[in-house]
């Protein structure tokens, strides 16, 4: 046993930070994130820190903050405690043994752990990863205000600032043919400047599916993420066979690895939104990254609107990954109104830049913490 990494102390807060815009999504509208920070103590004095965001409460799949923090604390946390930090796999394993599913947690708990044992060998966290293959990012941004005239001003702002040009439509919570109407005006009004995607968070019936995507990829639309429900694969398979001009993208089908082996073998979707939280942690989306390359599929750079905590984390995962990529979107932390590290990580020439210091190279800000602490404000959202 390496004393050196032995885990000592781990703590769970749930924060409360509003957007700075209503976010529309097919199954509702939010106004705040309440992402989980975890803290994580190493024997030798170092400290890491992990995140995981869940949108809308348990909406966009079974875990909630309220969930994670419980298994944080009465699951994890104790599972881990005493052991040796260094063996990442083998600390999987005994939050596995503890605690069955639990995604979103498990990857808050590993992510504090890497940033801990990489800032104590004075290491990028990528390193710890197999090394970094790229030092940024192209940078989606999502139009999800719910309307036109806020979405097109927004495109607009962002591409004359050089920071996204690459602009995601959330979808499927109107009729159809609102929708189609809605990307076809925003469309018109970034007259080809921009690279067009959206998102229908499981919204659509595979028949809605077959009859309105051709129009919007008509209307420009490249990319089509998760048109129908998580579960309904065949119909995900169909669209990723027939649909022309435009590449099918999973996301919630794909959480864990044997998600990931199906829609390989069965051939389902062009694409895999990778999310460090739905994967279970960074190395657990190496895993499922491994499986898209070997099945000639690509990865897209998933969010989950995380803090500058866990977008950092996912950047560090994604700088290591080859195969062919489709950009990422994680603009988590500019929708937020104020943040708790203190220095984001930059945004240039339409791309994220990777940190490159110690852990996840972004340092908290304990004030910031402590001001958006749901129990410091008395236990309930603010
Ligand atoms: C999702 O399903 O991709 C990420 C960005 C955003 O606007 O919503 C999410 C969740
Ligand atoms: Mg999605």
């Amino acid at each position: 046993m390496q004393d050196r990494f032995l885990i000592e102390r781990i703590e769970a807060r749930i924060l409360d930070i509003p957007t700075i815009r209503p976010h529309k999504l097919s199954f509702g509208s939010i106004s705040r994130q309440s992402p989980v920070i975890v803290q994580l103590w190493l024997r030798n004095g170092a400290t890491g820190f992990g995140e995981a965001a869940t949108i809308g409460g348990p909406s966009w799949n079974e875990e909630s903050p309220e969930s994670i923090h419980h298994a944080i604390t009465n699951h994890l946390a104790p599972s881990l405690i005493g052991q040796d930090g260094a063996r990442f796999e083998a600390c999987l394993s005994r939050m596995d043994l503890a605690c069955k599913g639990n995604a979103f947690a498990k990857s808050a708990v590993e992510i504090a752990l890497l940033d801990a044992v990489a800032r104590s060998l004075q290491l990028p966290v990528w390193q710890l990863l197999g090394g970094k293959q790229r030092d940024s990012l192209p940078l989606a941004w999502t139009l999800a205000s719910g309307d036109i005239e806020r979405d097109l001003a927004e495109a607009h702002l962002r591409l004359e600032q050089k920071r996204h040009r690459i602009f995601k439509m959330k979808i499927g919570a109107r009729t159809p043919e609102a929708d189609v109407a809605h990307v076809s005006e925003i469309a018109r009004g970034l007259q080809g400047r921009a690279t067009l995607t959206v998102d229908v968070n499981q919204a659509w019936d595979g028949a809605t599916a077959r009859r309105f995507l051709p129009q919007l990829i008509e209307a420009g639309v490249t990319l089509i993420e998760q048109p129908v429900a998580g579960w309904n694969v065949p119909a995900l398979r169909e669209l990723t066979a027939t649909l022309q001009g435009a590449l099918v993208m999973a996301d919630e089908s794909v959480c864990t690895p044997y998600d990931a082996m199906r829609l390989a073998r069965e051939q389902a979707s062009h694409v895999f939104s990778l999310k460090v939280a739905k994967h279970g942690g960074l190395l657990r989306t190496r895993k499922v990254a491994a499986i898209a390359q070997a099945a000639d599929i690509g990865w897209y750079g998933g969010t989950m609107l995380e803090t500058s905590i866990g977008s950092a984390a996912s950047a560090h995962v994604f700088a290591t990954l080859g195969g062919q990529h489709y950009n990422c979107e994680l603009f988590g932390p500019q929708l937020l109104v104020d943040d708790i590290v203190t220095e984001r990580m930059a945004i240039r020439d339409f791309e994220l830049q990777l940190p490159d210091g110690p852990g996840l190279g972004v340092e908290i800000d304990l004030q910031q913490l402590a001001r958006f602490d749901r129990a410091l404000a008395g236990g309930q959202p603010q």
